[in-house]
């Protein structure tokens, strides 16, 4: 049978535009790509500026990572200037990107991905008293006419409906669906906590301004460090007894998402840093390659452009790395560029850094996967999937919230919070960390004090990048093989390996051509 092309356009319930193009045979997918459909173009705003600005600049590449942009700049500019952070700003540094990370692994599992399998109509039989969910049964009443069992009449444009409309698309039983939809309306209130973490040791949240290169400007008081507590308890509270159920729900009525969405590849820069060198990391640094753990090496990072919308050199390093846009480049497909490390693609984030630090010997990771593939008596292959990226992220979570308590702890409020620094008249600067989404590097080339060259490679331009300069696929494109696809019209099987990785196009591109009409879309 001939293929058939199959499109999801815009794919929503991501951060930013991306569509994806699959080629569907006898009802699997056997090509697919990804394409990023806009432009970032942060690359040109910051060139000739002073090097400082970057890292309050580089923040607004995105609004749900702003914190890891913050700073991997921030890394960057130490690293240009020879500096370090103070003991208290490495911690103070933990302290807000480990709250920024609670933040998003809870608002993509509930606002981003949940509603792939939840059945949020299933609201419509609540009998119960909450306020919220009585409000919410109104919204979704008002969104849908119920006909005979089935939606049949879409009254206004969202945001829970349309969706994937499809025999056994939803979990069907519904105390576990109201349950839920319980979680995704707590998880909005539990992440105004996390953004008030945030905001109290970096003054603001979702763009902290605290962060600098040296370490952090905030005062460490014991008013703060009580109500972060306090805060805490109720994140730590949720993710333990809520959000970590809710994964196993899920995966207790999806379990064939065990064996999709696979990837071969996987890289992490190491992050929450133990020591002031950044040589030690609460999830290690490393590369996986054939399943087997090698050390990572920076100098290894090229970005390759053949099928990117960008013009001039391919395969360069960062630190050599150009953007300029060619936004009618014949054969060019996506605005992301390629990464590869060691002239391959890698998978970044979560399960990349699970992995990692599994294989690297982290027992406190280890005891958390292996009691969780215990409960579906599962071996570790099986992690590598929809499913374990979607419980690599609760875990993690439940990790970080247990290691926040102990930064705190650490903290001396009689001991400086960053290192004072001088720009220097010329240098060169990396920043590597891991942002939710994963590895995130920013580069800086400083002369006559000013910016020469910035470059960001962030963890969506890794896992979301199109076919390299020899045409091998990307991380996503290449989970995406194999998957089924049981009604083209419907692609949910396909949508739900893509969000696994919790895209976010905001990061990887900014700018999208105004001029002509991209399609008609049905929003899903
Ligand atoms: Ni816009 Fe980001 C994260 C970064 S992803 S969310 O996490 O860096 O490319």
């Amino acid at each position: 049978m001939a293929s058939q092309k199959v499109y999801i356009d815009p794919l929503t319930r991501i951060e930013g535009h991306l569509s994806i193009e699959m080629d569907v045979q006898d009802g699997k997918v056997v090509d697919a790509k990804c394409r990023g459909d806009m432009y970032r173009g942060y690359e040109s705003i910051l060139q000739g500026r002073n090097p400082v600005d970057a890292q309050q600049i580089v923040m607004r590449i995105c609004g749900v990572c702003p914190v890891s942009h913050g700073q991997a700049s921030s890394r960057c500019l130490d690293d240009a200037f020879g500096i370090k952070p103070t003991k208290n700003g490495r911690i103070l540094r933990n302290l807000i990107l480990g709250s920024n990370f609670l933040q998003s692994h809870i608002l993509h599992f509930y606002h981003l991905a949940a509603l792939d399998f939840v059945d949020i109509t299933a609201i419509l039989k609540y009998k119960g008293s909450d306020d919220a969910l009585l409000r919410l049964k109104d919204w979704v009443n008002n969104e849908i006419k119920v006909k005979k069992g089935r939606v049949d009449e879409i009254s206004t444009a969202g945001p829970f409906l349309p969706r994937y409309e499809g025999e056994n698309f939803y979990i069907k039983d519904l105390d576990t669906n109201i349950d839920a939809i319980a979680g995704y309306v707590k998880a909005l209130e539990i992440r105004e906590k996390t953004h008030r973490m945030v905001a109290l040791f970096g003054g603001r949240a979702p763009h902290p301004i605290a962060m600098v290169p040296g370490g952090v400007t905030t005062e460490i008081t014991s008013a703060r460090v009580k109500e972060f507590k306090k805060y805490l308890k109720e994140v730590e509270k949720f993710i333990n007894e809520t959000y970590i159920n809710h994964v196993i729900a899920v995966a207790k009525a999806f379990p064939e998402y065990f064996k999709l969405g696979k990837y071969d590849n996987f890289l992490s820069y190491g992050v929450f840093d133990k020591d002031e060198d950044r040589k030690s990391f609460m999830f290690e640094q490393g590369v996986i390659t054939a399943g087997k753990l090698e050390k990572f090496d920076s100098s290894k990072i090229r970005e390759q452009i053949k099928y990117a919308r960008y013009k001039s050199g391919s395969n360069l390093h960062p630190l050599k790395g150009e953007t300029v846009a060619d936004p009618e480049k014949s054969g060019a497909y996506s605005w992301v560029k390629a990464p590869r490390y060691d002239d391959k693609p890698m998978e970044v984030g979560v399960l990349a850094r699970t992995l990692v630090a599994y294989l690297s010997g982290n027992k406190d990771v280890k005891a958390e996967v292996d009691s969780l593939l215990k409960v579906f008596n599962a071996e570790l292959p099986a992690a590598n999937s929809v499913l374990g990226r979607h419980a690599a992220r609760a875990l993690e979570s439940k990790l970080i919230a247990k290691a926040i308590h102990k930064w705190l702890d650490d903290l001396d409020s009689d001991e400086k919070t960053r290192n004072s620094y001088v720009i220097p008249e010329s240098g060169e600067g990396e920043g590597l960390i891991e942002a939710p989404r994963g590895a995130l590097g920013h580069w800086i080339v400083v002369k006559d004090h000013k910016i020469a060259n910035y470059q960001a490679i962030v963890p969506t331009t890794w896992f979301c990048s199109p076919r390299d300069d020899k045409g091998v696929r990307g991380p996503v494109e290449q989970a995406l093989i194999g998957t089924p696809v049981s009604d083209p019209k419907n692609p949910i099987e396909a949508a739900r390996v893509v969000r696994s990785f919790d895209p976010c196009l905001a990061c990887a591109i900014h700018v999208v051509e105004g001029d002509k009409e991209i399609g008609k879309f049905r929003l899903i």
